[in-house]
């Protein structure tokens, strides 16, 4: 393996270092430019994109809706982070580390901020009372799971998905080292599923919702070019099993369609899924 890399004293920026996401990536925080989110008439304002990590929440809310749970209207806006929409000073004072999901709860007198997806998840779960176990040992599992998924996606996204197919050279050693890991947690997450119908046990969670964007999209070969083939997911069957029964779900199909091009670019009524081919909500 060559090492041409000269190692400086003290890191400094290059603007320009050619990557994927050279123009919006920065070493600083905070808000670049004056911008005010809009604003819609429901209790939950939701500031996103259909990423793995966007769609846990829109799944969220077409779970809560399909429930039953009128209280958990939303208004989908789209935060487009290829164009830095995540730097405008509305945005950053939702979330101050300038990702997406944020979401907005005006639902009560006073209305406050929840961002980081899993979060979110936990917080509308408690809200509705809904997919959180209540008793304390599925309670643990649950939260156990959702924290495993939420320290884990960054070895696949940024790790695993940045290496092989977003920067600017392969590098073998790092796409090795994060290809190891994500099949690891393939592994992990295929023998967890082997003994339990979902990762909490039996009940479908926040923890499924969290796992199954990230996963799934790998297991489905939609991410990262061929990434699918190349980390043999299709050998992981009990991971296979549990996408397959989640993707069956309405809600999921329709929150999997929101703030995505695929989809509907934003969503303020359960009528905006109409405009859509049936076959995208059917399967
Ligand atoms: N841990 C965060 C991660 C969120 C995240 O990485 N969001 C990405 C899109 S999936 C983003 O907004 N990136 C914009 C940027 O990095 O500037 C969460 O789960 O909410």
């Amino acid at each position: 393996m060559a090492e041409e890399y000269v190692v400086p004293k003290v890191w400094t920026w290059d603007k320009d270092n050619g990557g994927a996401f050279a123009n919006i990536n920065r070493p600083t925080a905070g808000a670049q430019s004056e911008v005010e989110l809009p604003r819609g008439k429901h209790p939950f304002q939701l500031y996103s994109l259909g990423t793995p990590n966007g769609v846990k929440v829109t799944i969220m809310f077409e779970e809560l809706l399909a429930a039953g749970f009128a209280g958990a209207e939303y208004d989908a806006w789209l935060i487009n982070i290829g164009k830095g929409d995540q730097f405008g000073s509305g945005f950053v004072a939702l979330n101050p580390n300038s990702k997406i999901p944020a979401l907005l709860d005006a639902s009560g007198p006073e209305e406050f901020r929840v961002f980081e997806s899993g979060a979110i998840l936990v917080h509308l779960a408690e809200k509705f009372g809904v997919f959180l176990p209540t008793a304390v040992k599925e309670r643990a599992e649950c939260f156990s799971w959702l924290m495993w998924q939420m320290g884990s996606a960054p070895f696949i996204g940024g790790g695993f998905g940045h290496f092989y197919n977003y920067a600017p050279i392969k590098i073998e050693y790092a796409i090795n080292r994060y290809a190891m890991e994500t099949k690891r947690l393939f592994d992990v997450a295929n023998n967890r599923l082997r003994e339990s119908r979902f990762l909490a046990g039996d009940d479908y969670t926040i923890a499924d919702i969290a796992a199954y964007t990230w996963l799934g999209n790998l297991y489905r070969k939609e991410a990262y070019g061929d990434a699918g083939d190349f980390l043999s997911v299709d050998e992981y069957e009990s991971v296979g099993r549990w996408i397959g029964e989640i993707d069956a779900r309405p809600a999921v199909r329709r929150g999997r369609l929101v703030n995505s091009q695929r989809g509907i670019a934003e969503r303020h009524s359960a009528a905006d899924f109409d405009v859509l081919d049936p076959a995208l909500l059917n399967g």
